[in-house]
C-alpha cells in the first residue's frame, strides 16, 4: 500500500481518534518522533514487515497510542478509515496496542517498563544471528522509574548493545524528576547519549543518526510538559 500522507496530515488523522482525550497530550507527545523515525530512520514498510532484517520499533509507552496509529496509516501499515472506528467493539485498533492485532506493532504495551527490557533482548538475539537490523524504543520519562527498565539499561551497556536505540520522550511528568537529567542515567551505565528539543526534525534526525559503535544510544527528546 502507498500513501501519501505527510506529517501536515497527522494532527487531522489523530482527531479522528476521539475518546482517549485524557491521554490527548501523551499522544501528542510522540508525535514529532515517531514521525522522524518512521519517515526517515527505520527500515520498516507494510511489505517488508515479516523480514527478519527489518528494523523493530517497540512503543513501550502504550497509552495514548494515536499517533502511532496515525503514523502507521500514513505509513501504510493501516488504512485511514479505519481510525474512525478505533477502540470500539469491533476494532483491532485498542487503547493500548495488542501485537497480535495491530500491523506494524512488535510488542503489545500500556502496562509500563516492558518495552526497555524487551529491546534489550531483541538487540541481543540480533546480535547473536548477526543481522543488522537496529532496535528503537520508545518510553515516557515517568515509565524510567519502573524497575524493570534499570537492569535493563545496566545490562545494555555491560553488552555493548550497539543495535539498541532508547528514545525518552521527556515531557517532564515523573513525579521525582531527574535530577541532574535524564541522559546522565544511561551515561553512568556506559550509553552514548543525546539531548534534542524533541519537535526538532532535524535535531531529531541527527540524534537518531548519532554514530555510537560498540555502545547503546539514548535520545532524550524534550517536549513541552504535560499539563
Ligand atoms: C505498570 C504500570 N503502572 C502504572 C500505569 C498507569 N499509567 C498510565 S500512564 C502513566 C504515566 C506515564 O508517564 P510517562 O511515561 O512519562 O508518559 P506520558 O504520559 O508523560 O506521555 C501511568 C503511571 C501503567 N500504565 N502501567
Ligand atoms: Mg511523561
Amino acid at each position: 500500500m502507498v500513501t501519501t500522507t505527510g506529517y501536515d496530515e497527522l494532527p487531522g488523522l489523530i482527531a479522528r481518534m476521539t475518546g482517549d482525550e485524557k491521554h490527548s497530550v501523551a499522544a501528542e507527545s510522540t508525535l514529532d518522533v515517531l514521525w522522524v523515525l518512521y519517515d526517515r530512520v527505520l527500515r520498516i514498510a507494510p511489505d517488508t514487515a515479516n523480514q527478519a532484517r527489518r528494523d523493530r520499533f517497540l512503543l513501550s509507552k502504550g497509552h495514548g497510542p494515536m499517533a502511532f496509529y496515525a503514523v502507521l496509516a500514513a505509513k501504510g501499515f493501516l488504512t485511514e478509515s479505519e481510525l474512525d472506528g478505533w477502540a470500539g467493539r469491533d476494532s483491532r485498533l485498542g487503547m493500548h496496542p495488542d501485537r497480535t492485532r495491530v500491523p506494524g506493532a512488535e510488542i503489545s504495551s500500556g502496562s509500563l517498563g516492558h518495552g526497555l527490557p524487551i529491546a534489550v533482548g531483541t538487540a541481543l538475539g540480533l546480535r547473536a544471528q548477526r543481522l543488522p537490523s537496529k532496535v528503537v524504543v520508545l518510553v515516557g520519562d515517568a515509565e524510567l522509574d519502573e524497575g524493570s527498565n534499570e537492569e535493563a539499561i545496566a545490562f545494555a551497556g555491560r553488552a555493548g548493545l550497539d543495535r539498541l536505540t532508547t528514545v525518552v520522550v521527556d515531557n517532564a511528568s515523573a513525579t521525582h524528576g531527574w535530577p541532574g537529567g535524564i541522559a546522565a542515567r544511561f551515561e553512568v551505565e556506559g550509553w552514548a547519549t543525546r539531548t534534542v528539543n524533541g519537535r526538532d526534525h532535524g535535531a531529531l534526525y541527527g540524534a537518531f543518526t548519532t554514530e555510537h559503535p560498540g555502545r547503546p544510544l539514548a535520545v532524550v527528546a524534550t517536549v513541552e510538559p504535560k499539563e
